[in-house]
């Protein structure tokens, strides 16, 4: 409860920034490619929850999307797996909303202990929703309970997708996987945040997500959300969710299943 209390405060303050900075003219930069790009914001949040999360646990570690992993010898799976208490933050979820001014920007941070997700938040400053989750404990949005939605009928389900920064693999990949779904369902929603898509999620406003190619900062916070509010995650072939994931699915845990057999039927139509 401390580690969230303190977390919380923590994340609600950098909100405030983020309202701040999006007012304000602000430099961006690539990163490695011309559709992945960081602004002076995504750098100065992380850099602000860095130096709080330290101040609060000088025993813990915290990794961020923009400070480069190096930690000698150890691959970025086993310090995943073998810290008693490692943070893990998207400073800027949706940094490309946030260049355009677009809503859909989220902060999310998650906490991992020996690989467990034990704590995650994602926050919407711009219309202050704080999602949040303990394992074992709930998930909550602004201190109400949370739960997926009970819809069953693929007809009647919203679903999201993201449409990745890997051009010629993942989002040809996404196109196809639009293409066999969309006619399906009510519709199809690309709000650009994956964490925002995995907190709509566990607050039953969309009955699954699905996404190649993300990283953990990505959805460690939305997956123990999603979790905590009765819905279920793994990657898009429906095999367990693990911390080195390649794709990632999450659901109200009834219409998961019928949107993995579609993505797995797209993606044998791939193979050949
Ligand atoms: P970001 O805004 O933190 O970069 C949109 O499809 C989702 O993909 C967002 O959550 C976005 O996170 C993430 N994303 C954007 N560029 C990416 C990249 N180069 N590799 C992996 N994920 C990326
Ligand atoms: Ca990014
Ligand atoms: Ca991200
Ligand atoms: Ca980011």
């Amino acid at each position: 409860m401390e580690f969230l209390n303190t977390s919380l405060n923590i994340v609600r303050e950098s909100g405030e920034m983020l309202i701040d900075g999006i007012k304000s003219s602000f430099n961006v930069d690539r990163k490695e490619s011309k559709f992945d790009l960081v602004t002076e914001w995504d750098k100065k949040i992380e850099s602000f929850i860095t130096e709080k999360i330290q101040d609060a646990f000088p025993n813990h570690k915290i990794i961020g999307e923009e400070s480069i992993y190096s930690e000698g010898s150890q691959s970025f799976e086993e310090l995943l797996r073998s810290e008693p208490h490692l943070w893990v933050l998207d400073p800027i979820d949706g940094t490309n909303n946030y260049i355009h001014r677009l809503p859909g920007y989220t902060i999310s941070l998650a906490m991992i202990s020996y690989g467990e997700i034990k704590l995650g938040i994602i926050y919407n400053p711009d219309n202050d929703e704080m999602f949040c989750a303990e394992y074992g404990k709930g998930a909550f949005l602004n201190g109400e309970r949370l739960h997926v939605s009970d819809r069953s009928v693929l007809a009647e389900s919203m679903l999201a997708t993201g449409f990745p920064a890997d051009v010629d693999v993942d989002r040809k990949a996404v196109l196809n996987q639009i293409n066999e779904l969309g006619p399906l369902c009510r519709n199809i929603r690309v709000f650009g945040s994956a964490a925002l898509h995995c907190a709509y999620v566990a607050a039953g406003r969309l009955e699954a997500y699905w996404e190649p190619g993300l990283n953990i900062w990505d959805i460690a916070a939305g997956a123990l959300i999603v979790q905590e509010a009765n819905g279920s995650v793994s990657e898009m072939d429906g095999s367990p969710f693990i911390l080195d994931f390649k794709s990632f699915m999450c659901g109200n845990g009834v219409m998961d299943n019928v949107i993995i057999h579609h993505l797995n039927k797209v993606a044998s139509k791939e193979m050949g």
